[in-house]
């Protein structure tokens, strides 16, 4: 492990310096975009201007010109939302968690150059969604115009009174985020966003629905799965370096496929390696309940380790649950097999409310945000509620 986790440091090492580099080269994009590129940076200097002459006068409120795209940072869905949005409207990326999700609402809130925002495979729960809709009444009053794309289970009522306050919701649990992006802005967007889309839903297991499938048939299924497969790996492996993050969200808003981007491929087997001594990792620490196997992570993701605890198991839901030791809390990854047939996104969200966390997504693939103190009880509980 130790070994693995070297190698891996060096290898970044060398990624990282990339980023720089390509922000330069940034605007040998679509021609498409770099006019409409050009054309923001215009405005933004004619802007400058006024502001710096107006400025003696008076304190002017600067005019609002950017655009900025929060998106979900953990999996190749957010991330090619993120690309996707990029690519058709310009503007900067901020990626985010589940528990990073308001802090950084809370942060553009602020931004008085916020001219729109988009906010994509974000999915709300019983604890973070009215102080969301308060922050969307702050961003409207404001005249911020803003999108919510998203595939989570979400509550009709919020619905509801975002479109109210005319805050633009696209939002099907039939179709991942990427695709919703892609499906909604496909005039702006190029012919390889399509495929930006196919990965992502392969990594959110949606390949299989009616837009889905019609954009994976455009092309090799072993390809795209090998992308899909090769783009997630990286971006999982990252997480705790934002700018390659972003990095991987302007070389896909620019046409890349993930083999172009340097080092992937060596990154990814990295991380398969990792996940083949997972396997036996789990197999020794993994503990079952009646209806489900669930085991504590201590040296990756809870989200990688998941489909082996539950796999491994036998069971039909699997558990893993890691210290984010800086929150006093546990970040939790529920997976459900084809067997389990009740709604795990619901049961999750009410549950980790209810100790004093927040929860909840997909039917079979949801997750959860639980004080430390409760998670044996989280465990017991929803062990109870899934028979
Ligand atoms: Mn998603």
């Amino acid at each position: 492990m130790a070994a693995a986790k070297k190698t891996t440091k060096k290898t970044t090492k060398k990624v990282v310096k990339k980023p720089a580099k390509k922000t330069a080269t940034k605007k040998t994009t679509t021609k498409k975009t770099v006019s409409k590129k050009t054309a923001t940076k215009k405005t933004t200097k004619t802007v400058k201007k006024t502001t710096t002459k107006k400025v003696v006068k008076k304190t002017a409120k600067p005019k609002r010109t950017k655009v900025v795209c929060i998106s979900h940072k953990e999996d190749a869905d957010g991330i090619s939302s993120a690309a996707l949005i990029r690519q058709a409207f310009g503007g900067d990326a901020i990626l985010v968690d589940y528990p990073g999700q308001m802090e950084a609402l809370n942060q553009v809130v602020l931004d008085e150059k916020l001219k729109s925002l988009y906010i994509c495979d974000l999915g709300l729960s019983k604890k973070t969604q009215d102080e969301f809709i308060d922050i969307m009444a702050t961003l409207r009053k404001n005249k911020v115009a803003v999108t919510y794309i998203d595939h989570h289970d979400i509550d009709p009522n919020v619905v509801k009174a975002l479109e109210k306050l005319k805050v633009k919701v696209i939002h099907d649990i039939n179709e991942c985020t990427a695709v919703q992006v892609y499906s909604a802005f496909k005039s702006k967007l190029n012919d390889h966003a399509s495929f930006v889309a196919t990965c992502a839903a392969i990594t959110d297991y949606m390949e299989d629905r009616p837009i889905g499938s019609k954009l994976l048939q455009i092309y090799d299924r072993q390809f795209a799965l090998i992308s899909a497969t090769v783009l997630t790996y990286n971006i999982v492996g990252h997480q705790k370096e934002p700018d390659y993050l972003l990095y991987l969200v302007e070389e896909l808003a620019d046409s890349k496929f993930p083999h172009e981007i340097p080092n992937t491929f060596e990154f990814a087997q990295i991380q398969v390696e990792k996940l083949s001594q997972m396997i036996a990792k789990v197999k020794d620490g993994m503990k079952t309940m009646k209806n489900l196997g669930y085991m504590e992570i201590l040296d990756s993701g809870a989200s990688g380790a998941v489909n082996f605890v539950m796999g491994l198991s036998g069971k039909d839901v699997g558990v893993a649950y890691k210290e984010r030791v800086d929150h006093g809390i546990y970040a939790v990854s529920v997976r459900g097999s084809k067997n389990c047939k009740v709604h795990l996104g619901k049961i999750v969200n009410v549950l980790a409310t209810d100790l004093g966390g927040s929860g909840g997504g997909h039917d079979r693939a949801c997750g959860a945000v639980v004080p430390k103190p409760k998670i044996k009880k989280f465990i017991t509980e929803l062990n109870k509620k899934i028979k």
